[in-house]
């Protein structure tokens, strides 16, 4: 009986792990890929004036497609609450989350969630109206702030300001864009959220320049896309097309140039885009996907620029986004 008991658990864990292999194969079976993403905040995941979702987890999810599929529009958006993200991907609703998640230990280790390489270093900050006067996080001492459901942002508010012997009220929302409405009328003194995402918000607010960001952020916030444990496959593929994508600004790869590059001669560019070497196979995908996915979105700089950076209303700068050798974090492992 025993050894019937563990052999039917021993199938169940082999029909599971075989189940969380699949998804690079029903990606290219269902020929659309199916992406997490926010419910919306400008510069990462918002749909514009033709309902066409635009932003950097957008260009992730486009260029995912794009490696996969030859075809960056096929993706299919699934707007999600910041409650909601993790398990509509553990339940297989979604194919991979690009959704301003921020890579925790717990995340990594209570989930059945794999983590992905950071691909925006963000931190925890506070938005506050100008003529409130406050200058720093201590100045909130006694605020009301408003915060989202669900995010990492409760538990580091909690964290800090216990530690710094401040006082605060929560205000906790499960959807952003109430919170956005109750800040922008007055039912609490800040509100706080990763600072880029403050950024996006604040730009679409009725009179942006009633508000500012503190220069002060409380926590480090890693973004970065989710899969499943165990479907190595996939998780490797999403990890490798950001590699790509970093890569491709090292060298000079441009969205513009990355075709006339290919039929280059420098044998790194060329391995990476597929003009040589045979490195399409050992992920199950097109030699040429890096190039299919620069062509789509360009490269990391590019992708930040256009939609967070110097090239949006958000004008971000690179900070710790920035390449390596440039001073920032961002370091692609060697395509040998
Ligand atoms: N990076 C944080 C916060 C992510 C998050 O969900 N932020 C909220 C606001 S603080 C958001 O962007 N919501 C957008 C939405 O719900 O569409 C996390 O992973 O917990």
């Amino acid at each position: 009986m025993k050894r019937l008991i563990l052999a039917a658990v021993a199938a169940l864990a082999f029909t599971g792990a075989a189940q969380a292999q699949q998804t690079l194969a029903a990606v290219k079976a269902r020929g659309t890929l199916i992406c997490g993403v926010s419910q919306g905040f400008a510069g990462f995941s918002a749909p514009d004036s033709r309902g066409e979702y635009r932003g950097l987890d957008v260009d992730y999810c486009r260029a995912v497609a794009a490696a996969v599929l030859g075809d960056a529009s096929k993706v299919r958006y699934v707007p999600l609450t910041a409650q909601a993200r993790f398990t509509a991907l553990q339940g297989g609703e979604i194919d991979v989350l690009f959704r301003n998640s921020t890579q925790t230990y717990s995340r990594a280790t209570g989930l059945g969630l794999a983590q992905g390489p950071v691909n925006f270093y963000d931190g925890q900050g506070f938005a506050v109206r100008r003529d409130a006067n406050v200058r720093n996080v201590a100045g909130l001492d006694g605020a009301t702030i408003c915060v989202a459901q669900g995010t990492t942002h409760e538990l580091n508010l909690g964290d800090t300001f216990r530690s710094r012997n401040l006082k605060f009220s929560p205000v906790v929302f499960e959807r952003i864009d109430t919170m956005y409405e109750a800040f922008y009328a007055g039912r609490c003194d800040a509100m706080t959220q990763d600072a880029s995402a403050l950024a996006g918000a604040l730009v679409s607010a009725r009179n942006p320049a009633a508000y500012m960001v503190l220069p002060e952020t409380i926590s480090k916030e890693p973004l970065g896309p989710f899969t499943r444990n165990g479907d190595v496959q996939w998780t490797n593929t999403i990890a490798w097309i950001h590699n790509a994508l970093v890569e491709a600004e090292e060298y000079g790869v441009t969205q513009a140039n990355a075709q006339a590059q290919a039929a280059g001669t420098n044998p790194t560019i060329q391995r990476l885009l597929g003009a040589t070497g045979e490195f399409g196979k050992t992920l199950g995908l097109d030699n040429a996907w890096a190039l299919h996915a620069i062509r789509a979105v360009g490269n990391y700089g590019e992708i930040f620029e256009r939609n967070v950076g110097q090239g949006s209303p958000l004008k971000l700068a690179r900070g710790l986004n920035g390449l390596w050798n440039h001073g920032g974090l961002m370091y692609a492992i060697p395509f040998r």
